[in-house]
């Protein structure tokens, strides 16, 4: 694994627990950790249950004791590891956004193409697919629960730099982070919202703010930030603060699309709704255990808005878990893409979300910024796969 924050913590705990929680032909060894801090990586490897730990990747890369490297940096180093790393013929999991530009996504999907034939898996790590009311929803609308769907509305909002004193740290400069609410939670709902329908989004109409253009540096003296007793060093904030834009989905399908890390209040909010001509489904992540299902098919009667607790062992992922109405959370997801990924090597199928999907969301990401650019004018979205072939 490449990275130990916050990601990283997830993926480990992943990794720990998954052929411990799913009976698994082959078994994840937590084989070496790197970070560019020798005693920070130090202490994560003890801490989050790593064998051994490195400064350099390339020593990741290079092992011939290693089958997986799991990406788990800021965005602008991706597209260079997870390269080197399919080039070594090591399987990737890459965390999302895939990428800081279409052309680097471009490049790692045309390499995860190349890498396939010689049986080498890619996958990039949307995790919300992998909550099991999620995938329940996405169930629902393949086997036509919804009829024609119309309608998809979906908002991903944070609060935690809403106090302009919050300092400039990476997810709010655009060279490493490659853009701002857009691309940390926006790629979000637009991964998940084309998961669940099976469409994909085909053009954009945004607009996009920042609302604080200036913040603190980071830490003291040494880094750039504030000297004792003077004013505060501050730099440029580069990125969104904000996203809002309409779509349009193949199939007809309008859609609604809000990511925001000024919604007071909202620590990690993302909720989606869908109608269709038969039926609504609608997810809040701070009720991952439920859905809400409206089947407009029931007599008039009886109709209205059910409750479906997501904890049966017909639900997806729930078999190996706790009995009914024992709740799971937010890092289960992690298990169940790491459960997804083991399986989809050892089996020899390629996973999804593919490299080529995750593309397919920096397309749209590339095509809001476009269009917000632009004053909001309308702005079409390449398909993914047209442009990894050509
Ligand atoms: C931070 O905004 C963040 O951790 C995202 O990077 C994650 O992808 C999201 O799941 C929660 O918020």
């Amino acid at each position: 694994m490449v990275g130990y924050a916050f990601m990283g913590a997830a993926h480990s705990q992943a990794w720990r627990t998954v052929n411990r929680v799913y009976d698994l032909p082959a078994r994840a060894r937590m084989a070496l950790i790197c970070g560019r801090d020798a005693g920070k990586v130090a202490d994560a490897a003890d801490r989050l249950g790593w064998e051994a730990y490195t400064t350099d990747w390339r020593e990741l890369v290079a092992s011939d004791d290693i089958d997986v490297v799991d990406v788990c940096t800021p965005g602008d180093s991706h597209a260079e590891i997870a390269l080197a790393a399919l080039a070594a013929g090591k399987h990737v999991l890459c965390e999302k956004p895939l990428a800081n530009t279409v052309a680097q996504a471009r490049a790692m999907a045309a390499a995860a193409a190349t890498a396939q034939a010689a049986g080498v898996r890619s996958m990039c790590g949307f995790n919300y697919r992998r909550v099991p009311a999620v995938a329940m929803m996405r169930q629902l609308v393949a086997d036509g629960r919804l009829g024609v769907i119309r309608h998809v509305r979906a908002t991903y909002l944070q609060d935690w730099i809403v106090d302009p004193q919050y300092p400039l740290v990476w997810r709010l400069q655009r060279d490493r982070a490659g853009s701002g609410a857009l691309g940390d939670i926006g790629a979000h709902i637009i991964d998940l919202t084309q998961f669940v329908t099976g469409r994909r989004i085909t053009g954009v109409s945004a607009v996009t703010e920042t609302f604080v253009r200036q913040r603190p540096l980071p830490g003291g003296p040494a880094d750039g930030g504030a000297v004792a007793g003077g004013p505060p060093a501050t730099g440029a904030v580069t990125v969104d603060d904000a996203a809002v834009f309409v779509a349009r989905l193949d199939g007809g399908v309008l859609a609604t699309y809000e990511a925001s890390r000024f919604a007071t209040g909202r620590k990690n909010s993302l909720r989606v709704e869908i109608n269709g001509s038969l039926g609504t489904v609608a997810f809040d992540l701070e009720r991952l255990n439920e859905l809400e299902f409206y089947d407009a098919t029931r007599p008039a009667a009886e109709q209205g808005f059910s409750r479906i607790l997501v904890t049966e062992g017909e639900h997806p992922y729930m078999s190996a878990w706790w009995p009914p109405g024992h709740l799971i959370g937010y890092e289960h997801s992690f298990t169940h893409q790491a459960r997804d990924f083991v399986e989809a090597i050892a089996t020899g199928v390629d996973p999804a979300p593919s490299f080529a999907d995750g593309l397919q969301v920096q397309l749209v990401l590339d095509a809001v910024t476009r269009s917000a650019q632009l004053g909001s004018s309308w702005t079409e979205v390449e398909p993914a796969l047209a442009t990894v072939a050509a």
